[in-house]
This record gives structure tokens, C-alpha cells and sequence, in this order.
């Protein structure tokens, strides 16, 4: 078998985005696409030469045979060993965990994670570090500056090797180590969790609905919560794996997540219920009767982490994303440990979690995790989730209540209006980027504004600086609008709205959210002139 070395040209566009590239499957498909976008991973992390590596993807469509890509080219570049989940599925948590679990230089996750998979969806690659986290921004513009520059790639023309059989074999004088993909995940949550109090509250007759969304993480929810935990058979729905995910969107909120939303908010609803999206990395939780908002869930996770064995000790500190709701800061203050506010993306936890200054992190988005690994962790905040209702014997509900009753509540909903033009939502933000300057003193909807900028961030640990990542408009009251454009959608741009106002209680805490929020929603409209610019009114999809 030979290396060959393949004359290629840049192809526009390989800029990773919030979480690694993502683009349309057919396009990761073209010539050369994948092919120019991994030599240029290898190229930016000084080569492959001797490395060892953790391969593994979500299952979508094309995940198969780009996997094989892969592997040729990490041979025809000289890595040493690359782990590989079977049949080239990895969570992307459960990648995480290997690679720091076998001490790798890195690993390529294959994911466009809660974007649709199919022939004719997408399609993502990210590489991770050392660490276990997403490569930082520096490291992921070394990677776009190859893009721009490459002239050729290495790749082995051996034939497809079997991903299916677990155990050693070679690849054109690599060695390929095909691993279970749940096993070790599974194991490192025996280490956090009390399974025997949970499976107690099981086998005591708690119910629970668990929908994997046709995606990754049903073959890992089956055996840690059916099989080890003892939930009833069955408490996995769209439990099997499918590359085109069964045709749902495996993004868990409530509008994709709409089976288990309404079993939830039905008469006969299990005790808990929960999704993850397609990679695993997002969590929705549900309580009967009872939606438990992103953020609330990483505030009501920093309040009871440590009736969990693996977080007894207590929390070193609580990160969030910038739009994430202030709710976990008024944990973090209650508890007198820190508190962070990173740009939207996980890849901006890694830092304070591998200084030891953040132990738990979370963002808006349906994404929680710890310092177990360097990504957010659908399945881990469930068993985090169930870990606290075993402890605490009290309803989701009641939990929530007794919660907002302590600290108050961050009333808090995203607005995202999507596939508008580009050209027009660039137009909105540059005007009201612009408008910044003469926001503060305005009054708006009765509310005064104190601040607005456009949110940079200095990382505490490295120094590094990101500038422009999305515009904070302050009221006077506490609320607060932010906007940002997406940076993980594949058709035109996505607007999202992130709306907040704090009502510190007794009264006024079982409000409608859409409606608490009213004012502050019409404030964002109006400031931001989303109609004038875009021409939309109400949002595609509202979390
Ligand atoms: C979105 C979320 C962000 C999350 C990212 C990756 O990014 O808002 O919080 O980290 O997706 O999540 P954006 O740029 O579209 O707002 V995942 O589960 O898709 O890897
Ligand atoms: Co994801």
C-alpha cells in the first residue's frame, strides 16, 4: 500500500464556527472537501507524525465512509494509533472522555450535532485537544489559514478497514484501536452518580422518558439508565441510531422535542423526562407538568451538585455562557465560589475547567457538563438531574418552586428567526452595533437602559481576546435583550434574541415566561428594528 500525495487547490468557505465546520452534506461530499479541511487540521496542529488520535462521530449520514477518509489520511500523515469508536460512532462527550482517558493528542469528532443529518442536511468535523475540549480560536484559525493555503494531501489508497469488529488491526502501518462505544463512557459515570440511590427511586415505581431523538446517545441512555439504573424497558424512546435521525430535528427543545413535551404536559406523564441532540452533547429536561429552562437547569445543578458523590466536595466555580440567564450567578454568590462569563461555544470553558477554576459550566442552549470531560454532556446532566431527585425525594416541580422561592427568578426565553438573508441580518446588526453609543438613557417600554455594548472576553487563564461576541443591551431593572448571529447554521443566517428579566419574589414567580417577558421582547423589536430589516415579526423557533 503506498501514500499518495494529491494535488488540491483552497476551497473557500473552511471556516470552523462555533463548534467545529459545518456545511451541507453534499458539500462535505465534493471533491477534496473533507480531504483539504483534515490535512489542514493535521497541518495546523504542527502534523500527525507519531500522534495518537480518538476518531468517532455522531452516526449522520456520510459519518461512515468520511471516517474511513480519515483514517487513510491520519496513516498516509504518520499518526502512530487512532482510536475508534465501533462503527465510527462516538458521543461527543464519550470522545472527550476517550481522549483524555487515553491521554491522546487530540481527536476528530464528526457531528453537525443538533443540525438535521441526511444526504441532503448537514454535515460537521471538529477537532478537539489534549484536553479533551474544542480546539480554541486560535488553533481553529490556524486551521482555516491551511484552508486558504493547500496545495496537497496525504492519503493511503488502502482499502476500508472493519469498524464494526471491536479490537486491534492495522492500517497501512497505523494501528486502529476499535473500542466500545459506551462502555468506558459508562463507566466514568459510575464514578460521579449514585446508582444505587437512583436505581432504588426506580425500582421504587419513578417513571421516566428518555427521548434519544433517533440519535447518538440511545444506545448509551439503554444501557446506563434501562440496564444499569433499572428504569423500565422501554423508558428509551427513538432509541436506535439513524443517519438521517429518523427524519426529526435532534435538537432537544421544546418545539423538536415535541413527543416528549406533550407526554410531559399530558395526563399520564412519567416523573422526569429528558432529550439530547444528535451528538449527545445538549440536554432538555422536563418535569411532570413542568419545563425546567436551560439556565434554571445549570442554577438548580450548582445548587444540589453536591448530593452527587463526584461533586461532594462542592464546586471550585460556576461558568456560563454570556446569554446564559444570571441564575447560576445568584447560586454562585449564595454558595461563595466563583463565577465566569464566557462567549457563547464550549470551547470557552476548556480554559477554566483545566485551571481547576470552573467545576461546572453551562449554556442556554440545552448544554450542561463538568469538569468530568471538556464538553457539555446531555446524559450526565439527566443522571445529574436524577441523582438530586433521588437525594431529595421531591418532584421536579417542586424542586423548581422551592428554587425561584430562594433566589428569584430569571424569567429568560431565546427568540431565533432563521434562514434570513445574510446580507440582511449583517445589515441589522452593523446598524444596531451602530446605535450602541446612544442606547444608554433611552427609554424603552418604560424601561431605562444603562448599558449596551458589544461583549468581548479576556480569558483569565491565557489572556486571549474575543471582540464581537454579541451585542448586551442593560436595562436599568435588571433585564437584559442580547443578539448574536448564529455561527453553526448552514442557510443563511439565524437571528437569535435572548430575553431576561428578574423577578426577585415572593410574588410574580409563576408567571408565563413569553408573557413576564413581554416588554423586554417588544424592546428587542423595536431597538433592534427587526421587521424593517428582515421583514419577520415572530420568531421560527422560541426555547
Ligand atoms: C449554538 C448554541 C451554542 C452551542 C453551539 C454548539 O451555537 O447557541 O450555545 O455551544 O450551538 O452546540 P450558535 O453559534 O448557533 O448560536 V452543539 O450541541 O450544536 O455542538
Ligand atoms: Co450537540
Amino acid at each position: 500500500m503506498t501514500v499518495l500525495t494529491i494535488a488540491t487547490q483552497p476551497i473557500a468557505g473552511q471556516k470552523p464556527g462555533t463548534s467545529g465546520l459545518r456545511k451541507k452534506t453534499p458539500v462535505f461530499m465534493g471533491p477534496h472537501y473533507l480531504q483539504n479541511f483534515v490535512q489542514a487540521i493535521f497541518d495546523a496542529i504542527g502534523g500527525a507524525q507519531g500522534k495518537t488520535f480518538v476518531l468517532g462521530g455522531d452516526g449522520r449520514y456520510f459519518n461512515d465512509s468520511a471516517a474511513q477518509i480519515i483514517l487513510r489520511m491520519a496513516a498516509a500523515n504518520g499518526a502512530a494509533r487512532v482510536i475508534v469508536g465501533q462503527n465510527a460512532v462516538l458521543s461527543t462527550p464519550a470522545a472527550s472522555h476517550l481522549i483524555r482517558l487515553n491521554k491522546t493528542d487530540g481527536g476528530i469528532i464528526m457531528s453537525a450535532s443538533h443540525n438535521p443529518g441526511g444526504p441532503n442536511e448537514d454535515f460537521g468535523v471538529k477537532f478537539n485537544m489534549p484536553n479533551g475540549g474544542p480546539a480554541p480560536e486560535a488553533v481553529t484559525e490556524a486551521m482555516f489559514a491551511r484552508t486558504t493555503e493547500i496545495t496537497e494531501y496525504r492519503i493511503s489508497d488502502a482499502p476500508d478497514i472493519d469498524l464494526g469488529r471491536i479490537g486491534d488491526t492495522t492500517l497501512d502501518g497505523m494501528a486502529v484501536t476499535v473500542v466500545d462505544s459506551v462502555t468506558d463512557y459508562a463507566a466514568l459515570m459510575e464514578t460521579l452518580f449514585d446508582f444505587p440511590a437512583i436505581r432504588a427511586m426506580f425500582t421504587g415505581g419513578f417513571t421516566m422518558r428518555f427521548d434519544a431523538m433517533c440519535a447518538v446517545t440511545g444506545p448509551y441512555a439503554t444501557e446506563i439508565l434501562e440496564n444499569r439504573l433499572g428504569a423500565a424497558p422501554g423508558t428509551v424512546t427513538h432509541g436506535t441510531p439513524l443517519p438521517d435521525f429518523g427524519g426529526m430535528h435532534p435538537d432537544p427543545n421544546p418545539t423538536w422535542a415535541h413527543e416528549l413535551m406533550a407526554e410531559m404536559m399530558g395526563p399520564n406523564a412519567p416523573d422526569f423526562g429528558a432529550a439530547s441532540d444528535g451528538d449527545g452533547d445538549r440536554n432538555m429536561v422536563v418535569g411532570r407538568g413542568v419545563y425546567v429552562s436551560p439556565s434554571d437547569s445549570l442554577a438548580v445543578l450548582a445548587a444540589n451538585a453536591h448530593l452527587a458523590p463526584g461533586y461532594a466536595r462542592g464546586l471550585a466555580g460556576v461558568a456560563r455562557s454570556m446569554p446564559t440567564s444570571a441564575a447560576a450567578d445568584r447560586v454562585a454568590d449564595a454558595l461563595g465560589i466563583g463565577k465566569y462569563e464566557t462567549p457563547t461555544g464550549w470551547k470557552f470553558f476548556g480554559n477554566l475547567l483545566d485551571a481547576g477554576r470552573a467545576t461546572l459550566c453551562g449554556e442556554e442552549s440545552f448544554g450542561t457538563g463538568s469538569d468530568h470531560v471538556r464538553e457539555k454532556d446531555g446524559l450526565w446532566a439527566v443522571l445529574l438531574w436524577l441523582n438530586i431527585l433521588a437525594a431529595r425525594r421531591q418532584s421536579v416541580a417542586a424542586i423548581m418552586a422551592e428554587h425561584f422561592a430562594k433566589y428569584g427568578r430569571n424569567y429568560y426565553s431565546r427568540h431565533d428567526f432563521e434562514a434570513i438573508a445574510t446580507d440582511k441580518a449583517d445589515a441589522m446588526m452593523a446598524a444596531l452595533r451602530g446605535s450602541l453609543a446612544t442606547l444608554p438613557g433611552q427609554e424603552v417600554e418604560g424601561m431605562t437602559i444603562a448599558a449596551a455594548d458589544d461583549f468581548a472576553y479576556t480569558d483569565p487563564i491565557d489572556g486571549s481576546v474575543s471582540q464581537k461576541q454579541g451585542v448586551r443591551i442593560l436595562f436599568a431593572d435588571g433585564s437584559r435583550i442580547v443578539m448574536r448571529l448564529s455561527g453553526t447554521g448552514t442557510e443563511g443566517a439565524t437571528l437569535r434574541v435572548y430575553l431576561e428579566r428578574y423577578s426577585p419574589g415572593p410574588d410574580g414567580l409563576d408567571h408565563d415566561p413569553q408573557e413576564a417577558l413581554a416588554p423586554v421582547i417588544r424592546a428587542a423589536h423595536s431597538l433592534a428594528r427587526i421587521a424593517e430589516f428582515t421583514g419577520r415579526t415572530t420568531p421560527d423557533v422560541i426555547t
